[in-house]
This record gives structure tokens, sequence and C-alpha cells, in this order.
């Protein structure tokens, strides 16, 4: 009886909660909403606006708020010099004199990065852990005697460092016997699952797509569905990518991401069974795009979609030439103020950045890339530890929660009043203030929107531009010549929705 009434009262407030303009705005900017459904219905109008409030799930959420994350690639390529192995190496070369996680735990933690990414089983197939499913690994090594495990030890200095930590398992081996045959597939479950069993929580998996042939002349036919699913039920916090559905690759090795980098993408091979189930969290989608595309989320490029997934961009480099460790290259290390080229344009381009530090063959990061690592955070943390907004005044005629601006809390957020996709935001600064450097982000937790933007100071009765932009997404940040001024206006000129900022600001970087 009790429930009946109860029910009665929560269905009179919904209907009552539903005629609000509060509602109208919560149903606009509902949250989780990682796919979405085109109908044959809904119109171009009607698919933007869509697309606009695709979100992230809370493990790609947790995953792009990292910004800064590290690959590890170490092995048997290590010890041979070589960026492939072709399997045939003898594990008595793995032979590290030093090996010490907890160094590199340290070093990038002291770089500002927040999670490690290590290459468990390279193409060579020698695995970093004592697998029962081969020999071809540290066991018939003599490192530790046989008796070590490196993917342990880096899990535990990542615990003890307060970082996360992935895996790297190439689904390509060239040492396997069963390489080319169904049965691959099986080996390949149990040394996914030893992995996503003993080493506590997984934060990241990580499959690259090459796939030679093997002993047999065949190529393999790798079992993605089963992989993921074992992944979402052994480890349902990780991110799965690139050849995942939850994290794309950017497209090139080279650190630098697209200008308009969009984070929503089309699904058009996804049967429409698959889609409909798509809101669901266990639901796998893998969209397949060209990762390589110049364009992959344009109003062109999704106008034609049949779904729509939130697929964001990781932007993988070497802090050297190679992936894996060369002497010869030791002088070839990326210097601080590429590293700082490449932080603008990954992470500050809606991207995050998968930095590769590879140990050399003492087992340790080399002296003179951990000199480089801690510079460059000398540069990100020196310029970005004071906005200059701070004391500002906003005005927007049509927006509100300006305090949100400049709160330091990502998830309150400025927008729109109304169905308004345009704004301007005027900002006083107070004094004379000299900066180089803007700073915008999006909400993404209620979607990406933000097409353009343009920002300008005044001088004397004129506004003049300052830099502009089209997409911002989770972090925005553009560079320009020193500019004086003490009143500005940010011009957002088109969005997919009501624009959200849950922060901005502006900075002068340090020498
Ligand atoms: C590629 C591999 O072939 C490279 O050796 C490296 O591991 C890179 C990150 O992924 O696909």
């Amino acid at each position: 009886m009790n429930n009946t009434i109860n029910r009665y009262l929560l269905s009179l407030a919904c209907l009552l909660l539903l005629g609000s303009p509060l509602v109208a705005d919560a149903q606009r900017l509902k949250k989780n909403n990682p796919s979405i459904t085109i109908t044959p219905n809904d119109t171009e109008a009607d698919i933007i606006r869509k697309a606009a409030q695709v979100t992230p799930t809370p493990a790609q959420l947790r995953w792009q708020k990292l910004e800064l994350t590290a690959f590890i690639h170490f092995g048997i390529n290590t010890f041979t010099n070589r960026e492939w192995g072709d399997g045939k190496e003898d594990p008595q070369l793995f032979n590290p004199t030093a090996l010490d996680a907890r160094q590199w735990a340290r070093v990038c933690k002291e770089a500002g990065i927040k999670q490690i990414i290590l290459t468990t089983k390279h193409h060579d197939g020698f695995c970093l852990w004592p697998t029962k499913t081969t020999s071809h690994s540290v066991k018939s090594s003599p490192w530790k005697n046989g008796q070590g495990d490196v993917v342990k030890e880096l899990a535990a200095a990542c615990k003890e460092y307060g970082l996360g930590f992935g895996v790297y398992v190439s689904p390509w081996d060239r040492n396997s016997p069963k390489y080319g045959d169904p049965s691959y597939n099986d080996l390949f479950v149990t040394q996914l699952t030893e992995l996503l069993t003993q080493y506590g929580q997984i934060d990241e998996v990580w499959f690259d797509g090459a796939n030679g042939e093997g002993p047999n002349g065949k190529k393999q036919v790798y079992d993605f569905p089963r992989w993921y699913s074992l992944i979402r039920k052994l480890q349902p916090k990780a991110v799965i990518a690139v050849m995942g559905p939850d994290v794309r690759w950017v497209g090139t090795e080279s650190g630098y991401g697209r200008a308009t980098e969009w984070s929503v993408v089309p699904t058009n091979n996804t049967s429409q069974e698959s889609i409909a189930a798509g809101s669901q969290q266990n639901e796998i989608i893998k969209p397949e795009i060209d990762q390589m595309a110049a364009d992959i989320g344009s109003r062109e490029k999704i106008k034609n979609a049949t779904g729509l997934v939130w697929y964001p961009a990781e932007t993988d480099v070497s802090i050297r030439p190679g992936w894996f460790y060369h002497p010869e290259e030791d002088h070839e290390v990326k210097s601080p103020k590429k590293l700082l080229d490449i932080y603008f344009n990954s992470v500050g381009r809606n991207g995050v950045l998968l930095l590769n530090i590879p140990p050399d063959k003492r087992g340790l990061i080399h002296e003179n890339d951990a000199k480089n690592l801690l510079e460059w955070n000398r540069l990100v943390t020196g310029t970005f530890n004071n906005n200059l907004m701070k004391g500002a005044t906003f005005s927007s005629l049509n927006g509100q929660k300006t305090k949100a601006l400049i709160d330091g809390n990502f998830n309150s957020y400025w927008t729109t009043k109304g169905t308004d996709s345009t704004a301007t935001i005027e900002i006083s600064l107070g004094e004379q203030k000299t900066f180089d450097v803007f700073v915008i982000q999006e909400n993404i937790t209620v979607g990406q929107r933000i097409e353009e933007f343009v920002l300008e100071y005044q001088d004397g009765k004129d506004w003049k531009k300052i830099t502009e932009g089209t997409t911002v997404g989770y972090k925005r940040l553009l560079r320009f010549p020193v500019v004086h001024a003490e009143r500005l206006r940010l011009r957002i000129t088109s969005s997919r929705l009501n624009p959200t900022i849950a922060e901005m600001g502006i900075y002068k970087s340090v020498e």
C-alpha cells in the first residue's frame, strides 16, 4: 500500500518536474551516453544535436583527466638493439644489471605523468612475466635466476607512487608456434587472463594492429570480441586502446594531434541491433574508422552516421627516435622545449599524451631522458601554476554561472541560457596583464560541443584578435606572441548545442 502511494507521489513529482525548464535542461545535458543511435527519421540537425550529447564512460573520463601517460618499451629488443625482434632470440640475452622499476615510476611521477603502460609482450613474443603459456619469458633468463617478474615489479612501483598501470600486449607473436592457428586465440586469452588477474588493478590494455604471418604461413585472425569481453569481465575499469573500443590512436606517432579533434565519431559499421543496445554499459562498439584520416568527426563526417560513439584520441610518441632503447640515440632524446611543444599539441588538442620512455640495458631510465623530463615538467608547471584571470570579472548576456569559469572545479561549468549556441563572454582583468597562453576546457561529461571560438583583447575602442580555434573538448591550449591587456572577450561563434566551459585561463610561459 505504502509502495503504491509512494509510486503515485513519485509519478506526480515527475510530471510536475517534466514541465519545468530545469528538466528541459537536464534532459539536454543528460550524462553518461557513450553511444547514441541515429534513426532513419533523424534530420541532419537532429544528428548534430545528438552528437553533442554523446559523453565518455566513467573509465574514459578518468583516462582523459590523466592528460599525461607513459609507455615503457622494454624487453628482449633492449638487449639485441632492435625495434622488432623475430622471436628467435635467446632468452639468455635478457639480463638487466640494475633493473629498478621504482626508478621508472619515480622519474615518471616527477615528470607529472599519471599512468604507465608496460610492453609486457612485444611482437617477438618474449614475456616480461613468468607466464605458464611459454618458456619464452623472463623465466628462462639469467635475470634474478629466472625468478624475476617485471610486470609485478612495475605494478607494485606504480601503486607505491600513486600511478595508474596498464599493459601493452602484442597480439602479433613471432615466437609462438601456434600463431596463425585458431588455438593461438586461446593461448592469448590465457596470457591476458594471467595479466589481468595477477597484478591488481589494470587501468589500460593496449593492443596494436600489427598482424604478420605465423610459421604455417597463415595470418592470425584475432578474436578481438572475445578479448574485449574478457577485459570487461576481469578489469571493468580498464580502457582498451587502440585496437580497442575505448581509446583511439590519434593517427600519427609524432606527438601532434589534430587542430580539430572530435571525441565523437560515427559508427557506420555497427549493426543496428548492437547500436540499439549501445547505451548499456556492457555494450562493446569499436568504430571502424580510418584513424589516420585528417577529419574524423566534423558535421560532414557524421551527417550520414547510423550511430555515434565517444572515442577519444591518444597521442603516442617516443622521447627518442626508436620505441626501444638504443645507445646510439643517447644524444637524440627530445629536448624539454620539444616536449613542451608536444604537450601543447597533444594534451592541448583534446588528447591524452602517451610518451614512451624506454629503459636501457641496465634496466634504468637513462640520465639524459630523466634530465629532460624534469626540465619539461618545470616548464609545464611553471607556466600553469598562476592563472592570470584570477580576480577577473566576467559578463555574458546569455550566459549563466560565470563563477564556474575559474573556480578550479571541473564539474561546475558555465553555459548559455535557452537554446543559444553562440555567446560572448567579456573579461575584465582589473589591471593590465601580460600573457601568451590561453586555456579553455569544455565539460565533456555533458558532451563535446564547441566548433569555433575567438579570443580578443580591447585596444582603445577596437577589439583585436589574439587567437582562435575550432574544437575544444577536454582541453585546448593555445600559444601566441605576448599580449598586454586589461579587457578580453571570448566569442564562441559556433557550437553543436549550448556550449559549456568548465575552466579557462590565461598564463605567461616561463623560460
Ligand atoms: C607499433 C609497434 O609495431 C611498435 O613497435 C610500437 O610498439 C608502437 C607503439 O606500436 O604498432
